[in-house]
């Protein structure tokens, strides 16, 4: 029986209060209205950004259905949406393109001014809400919320993908895969040859490490206070690893040292304000080129002496690797299914989705890179 038009009961994880557990909850889904998709979720990945929410550092409404690394597939369609149909595999999209504001219209930017990301108040696009619980309303989150059986979103935050894409792979292209190779690749713009330092070896950061590669480093330098994230970055390209905790004197200073005055490219994929400086400091000041990639604590300022960037160096910051997320999504799915992108090294845990409280627990202990959860 066609579920299309009515009212889901299904499964969601509902964070109710910050830093507690998730509560998995049976929730009403809504209809999609006009230029609206609602989709059954597949799998979902866990990124660190879910649990920014958790422990307060990124603010938005509650109660809230977070997860923003999904795949699924389209249940139903509101009136007016073209770019997908019922039956289509798709990615929802945490960065928006509308493609008719200035920033789509842009060659090279792609935060999107229906994004609302510096003010996320957990709504569609037209200041209304899809999922309840228990008669309360309940807040999305990044037009996505996929920490749920079904969920809607809005036209210009899906995309359609391969019709025979692995779904639970492919949900980390919604996230960590496209905001680490895009930062490499697209806002970097890593040359052949370069030497790069990436700071934090999670999902994302290996992530820049893959895309780094591609472009054709020849030095890529892992940073991480977690030995065992080494492995795995020198499996996906990293030349070397190292520790900062194994030194006496800043890390930057050593990566200096280590590369005769400074890297090419360094990325920041920690989201700390103590190593955004010294992922800008140990770029080379004449050339070197440095991304923040991770999204530091809404509270936090840093002091930085102007000099760093006076002597030639660049700082940059693109949301989700500075892609245009509806143009290169299915790019990256297609390159992925071709071989071209090794993302299953990504994946070192999946779970059932009911399960979503010890995939957290994997990542907060830096067991895990990427936990897929499966619906
Ligand atoms: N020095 C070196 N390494 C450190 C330090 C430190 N002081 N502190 C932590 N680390 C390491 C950890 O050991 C870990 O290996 C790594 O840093 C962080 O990895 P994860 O797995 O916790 O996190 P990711 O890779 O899932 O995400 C990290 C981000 C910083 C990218 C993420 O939290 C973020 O800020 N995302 C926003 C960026 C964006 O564009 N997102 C798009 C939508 S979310
Ligand atoms: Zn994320």
């Amino acid at each position: 029986m066609s579920t299309a038009g009515k009212v889901i009961k299904c499964k969601a994880a509902v964070l109710w209060d910050l830093k507690k557990p998730f509560s998995i909850e049976e929730v009403e889904v809504a209809p999609p209205k006009a230029y609206e998709v609602r989709i059954k979720m597949v799998a979902t990945g866990i990124c660190r950004s879910d649990d920014h929410v958790v422990n307060g550092d990124f603010i938005v409404n509650l109660p809230v259905i977070l997860g923003h690394e999904g795949a699924g597939i389209v249940e139903s369609i509101g009136d007016g949406v073209t770019a997908v149909k019922p039956g289509d595999k798709v990615i929802p999209l945490c960065v928006p393109q509308c493609g008719e504001c200035i920033v789509c219209k842009h060659p090279e930017a792609n935060n999107c001014v229906k994004l609302g990301l510096t003010n996320p108040k957990g709504t569609m696009q037209d200041g209304t809400i899809r999922f309840s619980c228990k008669g309360k309303p309940i807040h999305h989150f990044a037009h996505t919320s996929t920490f749920s059986e079904y969920t809607v979103v809005d036209e210009i935050s899906v995309v359609k993908i391969d019709a025979a894409a692995p779904l639970e792979k492919v949900c980390l292209v919604g996230c960590a895969l496209s905001t680490g190779y895009g930062s490499a690749v697209k806002v970097a713009k890593v040359t052949p040859g370069s030497t790069c330092s990436v700071f934090g070896l999670g999902g994302v950061g290996l992530s820049v490490i893959i895309g780094c590669k591609a472009a054709g480093a020849a030095r890529i330098i892992g940073v991480d206070i977690n030995k065992d994230k080494f492995a795995k970055a020198e499996e996906l390209g990293a030349t070397e690893c190292i520790n900062p905790q194994d030194f006496q004197k800043p890390v930057h200073e050593v990566l200096k040292e280590m590369t005769g005055g400074g890297v090419d490219f360094s990325f920041e994929v920690i989201g700390q304000i103590d190593t955004l400086l010294e992922a800008l400091s140990c770029c080379h000041e004449a050339f070197g080129v440095c991304v923040m990639v991770g999204a530091t604590p809404s509270s936090e300022n840093l002091s930085v002496n102007p000099r760093l960037l006076f002597t030639g160096r660049t700082w940059k910051g693109a949301i989700l690797g500075g892609l245009k997320c509806k143009d290169s999504v299915p790019e990256l799915v297609a390159d992925i299914m071709a071989n071209k992108i090794p993302l299953d090294l990504l994946i070192t845990h999946a779970l059932p989705f009911e399960k979503i409280n010890e995939g957290f627990d994997l990542l907060r202990c830096g067991k895990s890179i990427r936990t897929v959860l499966k619906f």
